[in-house]
């Protein structure tokens, strides 16, 4: 039998355009790769060609496994033992994995009680030291930045360069999926650190190509759309409880270079639009990759025909905000009747 053809990782995919040499060690995952789905009925309801690229179909569950293969690597490459991470939650889960892969030490900060119990879960599971810090990410970013300056210990935040390359490389799979005839006009995507809405960007450049980049942001953690930091970040979308982004200027420049646009949207049209994605689409994101999609729906996306929209996370990491949001289950009796009556009642 021959062997089955899986997923490359994307260091191998896209070596060429990363900064990573052949015998360089690589510590993968098979993340990269996702599908880029269209999407017919939210198509039709903002009057675009709306296409879903899946970033919660990395192997951790999230787009931050992108970044983290080259973080990771690059640690392991310069012979880190360890390293370390704020995180509202996707980075923790992701650098636990890798670090767990590569044989190397994990810590995360995360604000306490503020972080979806999926990606706590995994974190723990993947044997990271886990520090509940009594504060929020902004206070969780500046303090690991200030341990990393301090101690032997690796940060792979995305204010470490290799996270970008590494999430570039979705600009690129989007690019090549869509082909070269109609190209892509527009991109939505949630902001929260800003790194990724950075990295895309990047991306798109390194191949010549500029669509619109929207990024989003929810109304009470918006601080690139109110021009300033925000103090106490407040939003059903815990990934992007997020003050003061540390790649603001890349970001700003991004959308103005690109002649998009950086908007608020509200936890009530972000879960809109997560309700609507999963009942309508069948497609299952957490919170804050709804941003995106309600950033399209609310404030559109100029005048372009072909969009698409960053789904960042998996909808199974935030459980209980699905659990809040969706349907009551129907209680039954164990008998035909009342089965019956549950059914089809
Ligand atoms: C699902 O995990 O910042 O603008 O610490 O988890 O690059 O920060 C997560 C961010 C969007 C925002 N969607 O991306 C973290 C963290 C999801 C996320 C973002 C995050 P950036």
């Amino acid at each position: 039998m021959s062997p089955v053809a899986t997923r490359v990782g994307l260091i191998e995919r896209y070596r060429e355009r990363l900064p990573f040499a052949d015998g360089d060690p690589v510590i993968s995952l098979g993340e990269g790769s996702t599908p880029l789905v269209h999407a017919p009925a939210l198509s039709e309801r903002v009057g675009a060609e709306v296409w879903l690229k899946l970033e919660g179909l990395n192997p951790t569950g999230s787009f931050k496994d992108r970044g983290m293969t080259c973080a990771v690597s690059a640690a392991v490459r310069e012979g880190a033992k360890a390293v370390i991470c704020a995180s509202t939650g996707n980075t923790s889960a992701s650098a636990a994995a890798y670090a767990a892969r590569a044989g190397i030490r994990c810590a995360v900060l995360v604000p306490d009680g503020k972080i979806a119990t999926g990606k706590l879960a995994q974190a723990l599971m993947h044997g990271a030291r886990v520090i509940v810090l009594r504060g929020n990410f902004d206070e969780a970013l500046k303090l690991v930045r200030e341990l990393a300056d301090r101690h032997p210990i690796s940060l792979v935040n995305s204010v470490n360069r290799f996270r970008l390359e590494g999430q570039k490389t979705a600009s690129f799979e989007i690019v090549e999926a869509l082909g070269e005839e109609r190209p892509l006009d527009a991109l939505c995507i949630p902001v929260g650190n800003a790194g990724n809405i950075t990295a895309y960007w990047k991306g798109f450049r390194e191949l010549g190509v500029a669509p619109r980049m929207f990024g989003f942001q929810a109304a009470g953690a918006a601080p690139l759309v109110e021009g300033a930091p925000v103090a106490h970040p407040e939003t059903v979308a815990s990934a992007i409880r997020i003050g003061n982004p540390a790649r603001w200027e890349e970001a700003m420049d991004a959308m103005t270079s690109s002649q998009g646009a950086v908007r608020a949207v509200t936890d009530a049209q972000i879960l809109d639009a997560y309700r609507f994605l999963a009942a309508r689409e069948g497609v299952f994101c957490e919170p804050a990759s709804a941003a995106s999609v309600a950033g399209l729906m609310v404030h559109g996306a100029g005048d372009a025909e072909r969009v698409a929209c960053v789904l960042t996370g998996h909808g199974l990491k935030d459980p209980s905000t699905a659990l809040d949001q969706a349907g009551a289950v129907v209680p039954c009796e164990p008998e035909l009747a009342a089965v019956e009556e549950a059914v089809l009642g």
